[in-house]
């Protein structure tokens, strides 16, 4: 089931959003959450190598935003964005062909399984440099400013990729020139085992906008609803020409870092007391409430998503690897000579 087979009826509710797009948002929430949870366990079985970065508890800092952007709007996602990836369209088949590095993925097995991109849906591959994508989609920013385009750019990162310098240098130079971008900062609380008390000296990573001349806000993360709407006006400031915005999302990371990270220094209770605060939950009960969602829905919406993933695991399991000659693909502007044996004199 996807966004576009819903029944569009516009009856005012409590949220301020037709019913189709709650339930769009739905939809892509949840396919987040069952992939993301799937791949979890997969990596646990063995199933791909590397490691694997879990956002669950973090979804709706992601879908909000994403969902409803144009396929020409540009994503700079960072390695926790899965969810941005799922929303803007990429199919799970491709999802899966990155992580498995299988000859079908996007970049040809060159990247890390959750550095998530499609070039045709807009969707930069993240480098491994912690918030290097700031730079890049401000970057992409100021082209559809030159090309005179009203298309807006949403760049991901933690908080504490805040603490890069380069990523102040992108801020700085969007705020100069009100570049169309919408920074989103998932504050998570934690950039591995280092506490947000300990990457800035002030409360709020959203006063950092201040410095750069334009707005920012804090607002709660888990509300999907908000979180959208916030994103939303964000992003129509942006395609107006009034440059950047700062929303720090606050959220948390139900797992480790990684899926090798144990996270044994976060204290059960801090865990517990933000999975109360689940997003999935709490948009499923306003769903409910406004009628717009069944348990018998629910559950068809989850079989059409396990369906979907059984499928992409088939397809991505069964792919060849590339060969080893491909990592010297498309990163030279010009073939790399390669050295083969024969070539050697002795
Ligand atoms: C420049 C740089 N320093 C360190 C790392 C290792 N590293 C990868 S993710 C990460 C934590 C980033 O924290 P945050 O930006 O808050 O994102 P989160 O992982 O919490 O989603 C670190 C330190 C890196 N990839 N790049």
């Amino acid at each position: 089931m996807s966004a576009k087979s819903v029944v569009k009826k516009i009856i005012p509710n409590k949220t301020g959003l037709p019913e189709d797009i709650l339930l769009g948002l739905y939809i892509s929430l949840v396919k987040t959450r069952t992939t993301d949870e799937r791949l979890r366990k997969l990596f646990r079985q063995g199933r791909f190598a590397g490691t694997y970065f879990s956002a669950v508890g973090q979804e709706a800092t992601t879908v909000g935003p994403t969902f409803g952007l144009r396929k020409e709007d540009i994503i700079a996602p960072s390695h926790r964005e899965i969810g941005a990836a799922i929303t803007k369209g990429i199919p799970l088949e491709k999802i899966f062909a990155q992580v498995y590095a299988r000859s079908n993925s996007p970049d040809k097995g060159k990247s890390h399984p959750c550095h998530y991109g499609d070039r045709e849906l807009g969707v930069i591959h993240p480098s491994s440099t912690v918030a290097s994508q700031s730079i890049v989609g401000t970057g992409c920013a100021m082209a559809f400013q030159l090309q005179k385009k009203d298309n807006v750019v949403l760049g991901f990162f933690g908080e504490g990729g805040t603490s890069r310098g380069g990523w102040h240098e992108a801020l700085n130079f969007a705020g100069i020139h009100k570049l169309p971008i919408v920074y989103i900062c998932q504050n998570n609380l934690w950039a591995e085992s280092v506490p947000s008390t300990k990457q800035a000296g002030i409360e709020n990573f959203s006063e950092r906008a201040k410095a750069y001349g334009f707005p920012g806000e804090t607002i709660d993360g888990n509300d999907l609803v908000l979180v959208h709407k916030r994103a939303y006006e964000a992003v129509q400031r942006a395609r107006a020409g009034d440059g950047p915005t700062l929303i720090e999302c606050r959220t948390y990371r139900w797992y480790g870092h990684s899926e090798i990270d144990p996270a044994d220094y976060r204290s059960p209770d801090e865990i517990e007391h933000w999975k109360k605060k689940d997003p999935v939950i709490r948009h499923e009960k306003i769903l409910m409430e406004l009628g717009i969602l069944t348990v018998e829905k629910r559950a068809a919406i989850i079989e059409d998503i396990n369906q979907e993933i059984e499928e992409a695991i088939k397809v991505c399991e069964t792919m060849k690897y590339v060969d080893p000659e491909e990592a010297y693909n498309d990163v030279y502007s010009e073939a790399f000579p390669v050295r083969r044996e024969e070539d050697t004199d002795d």
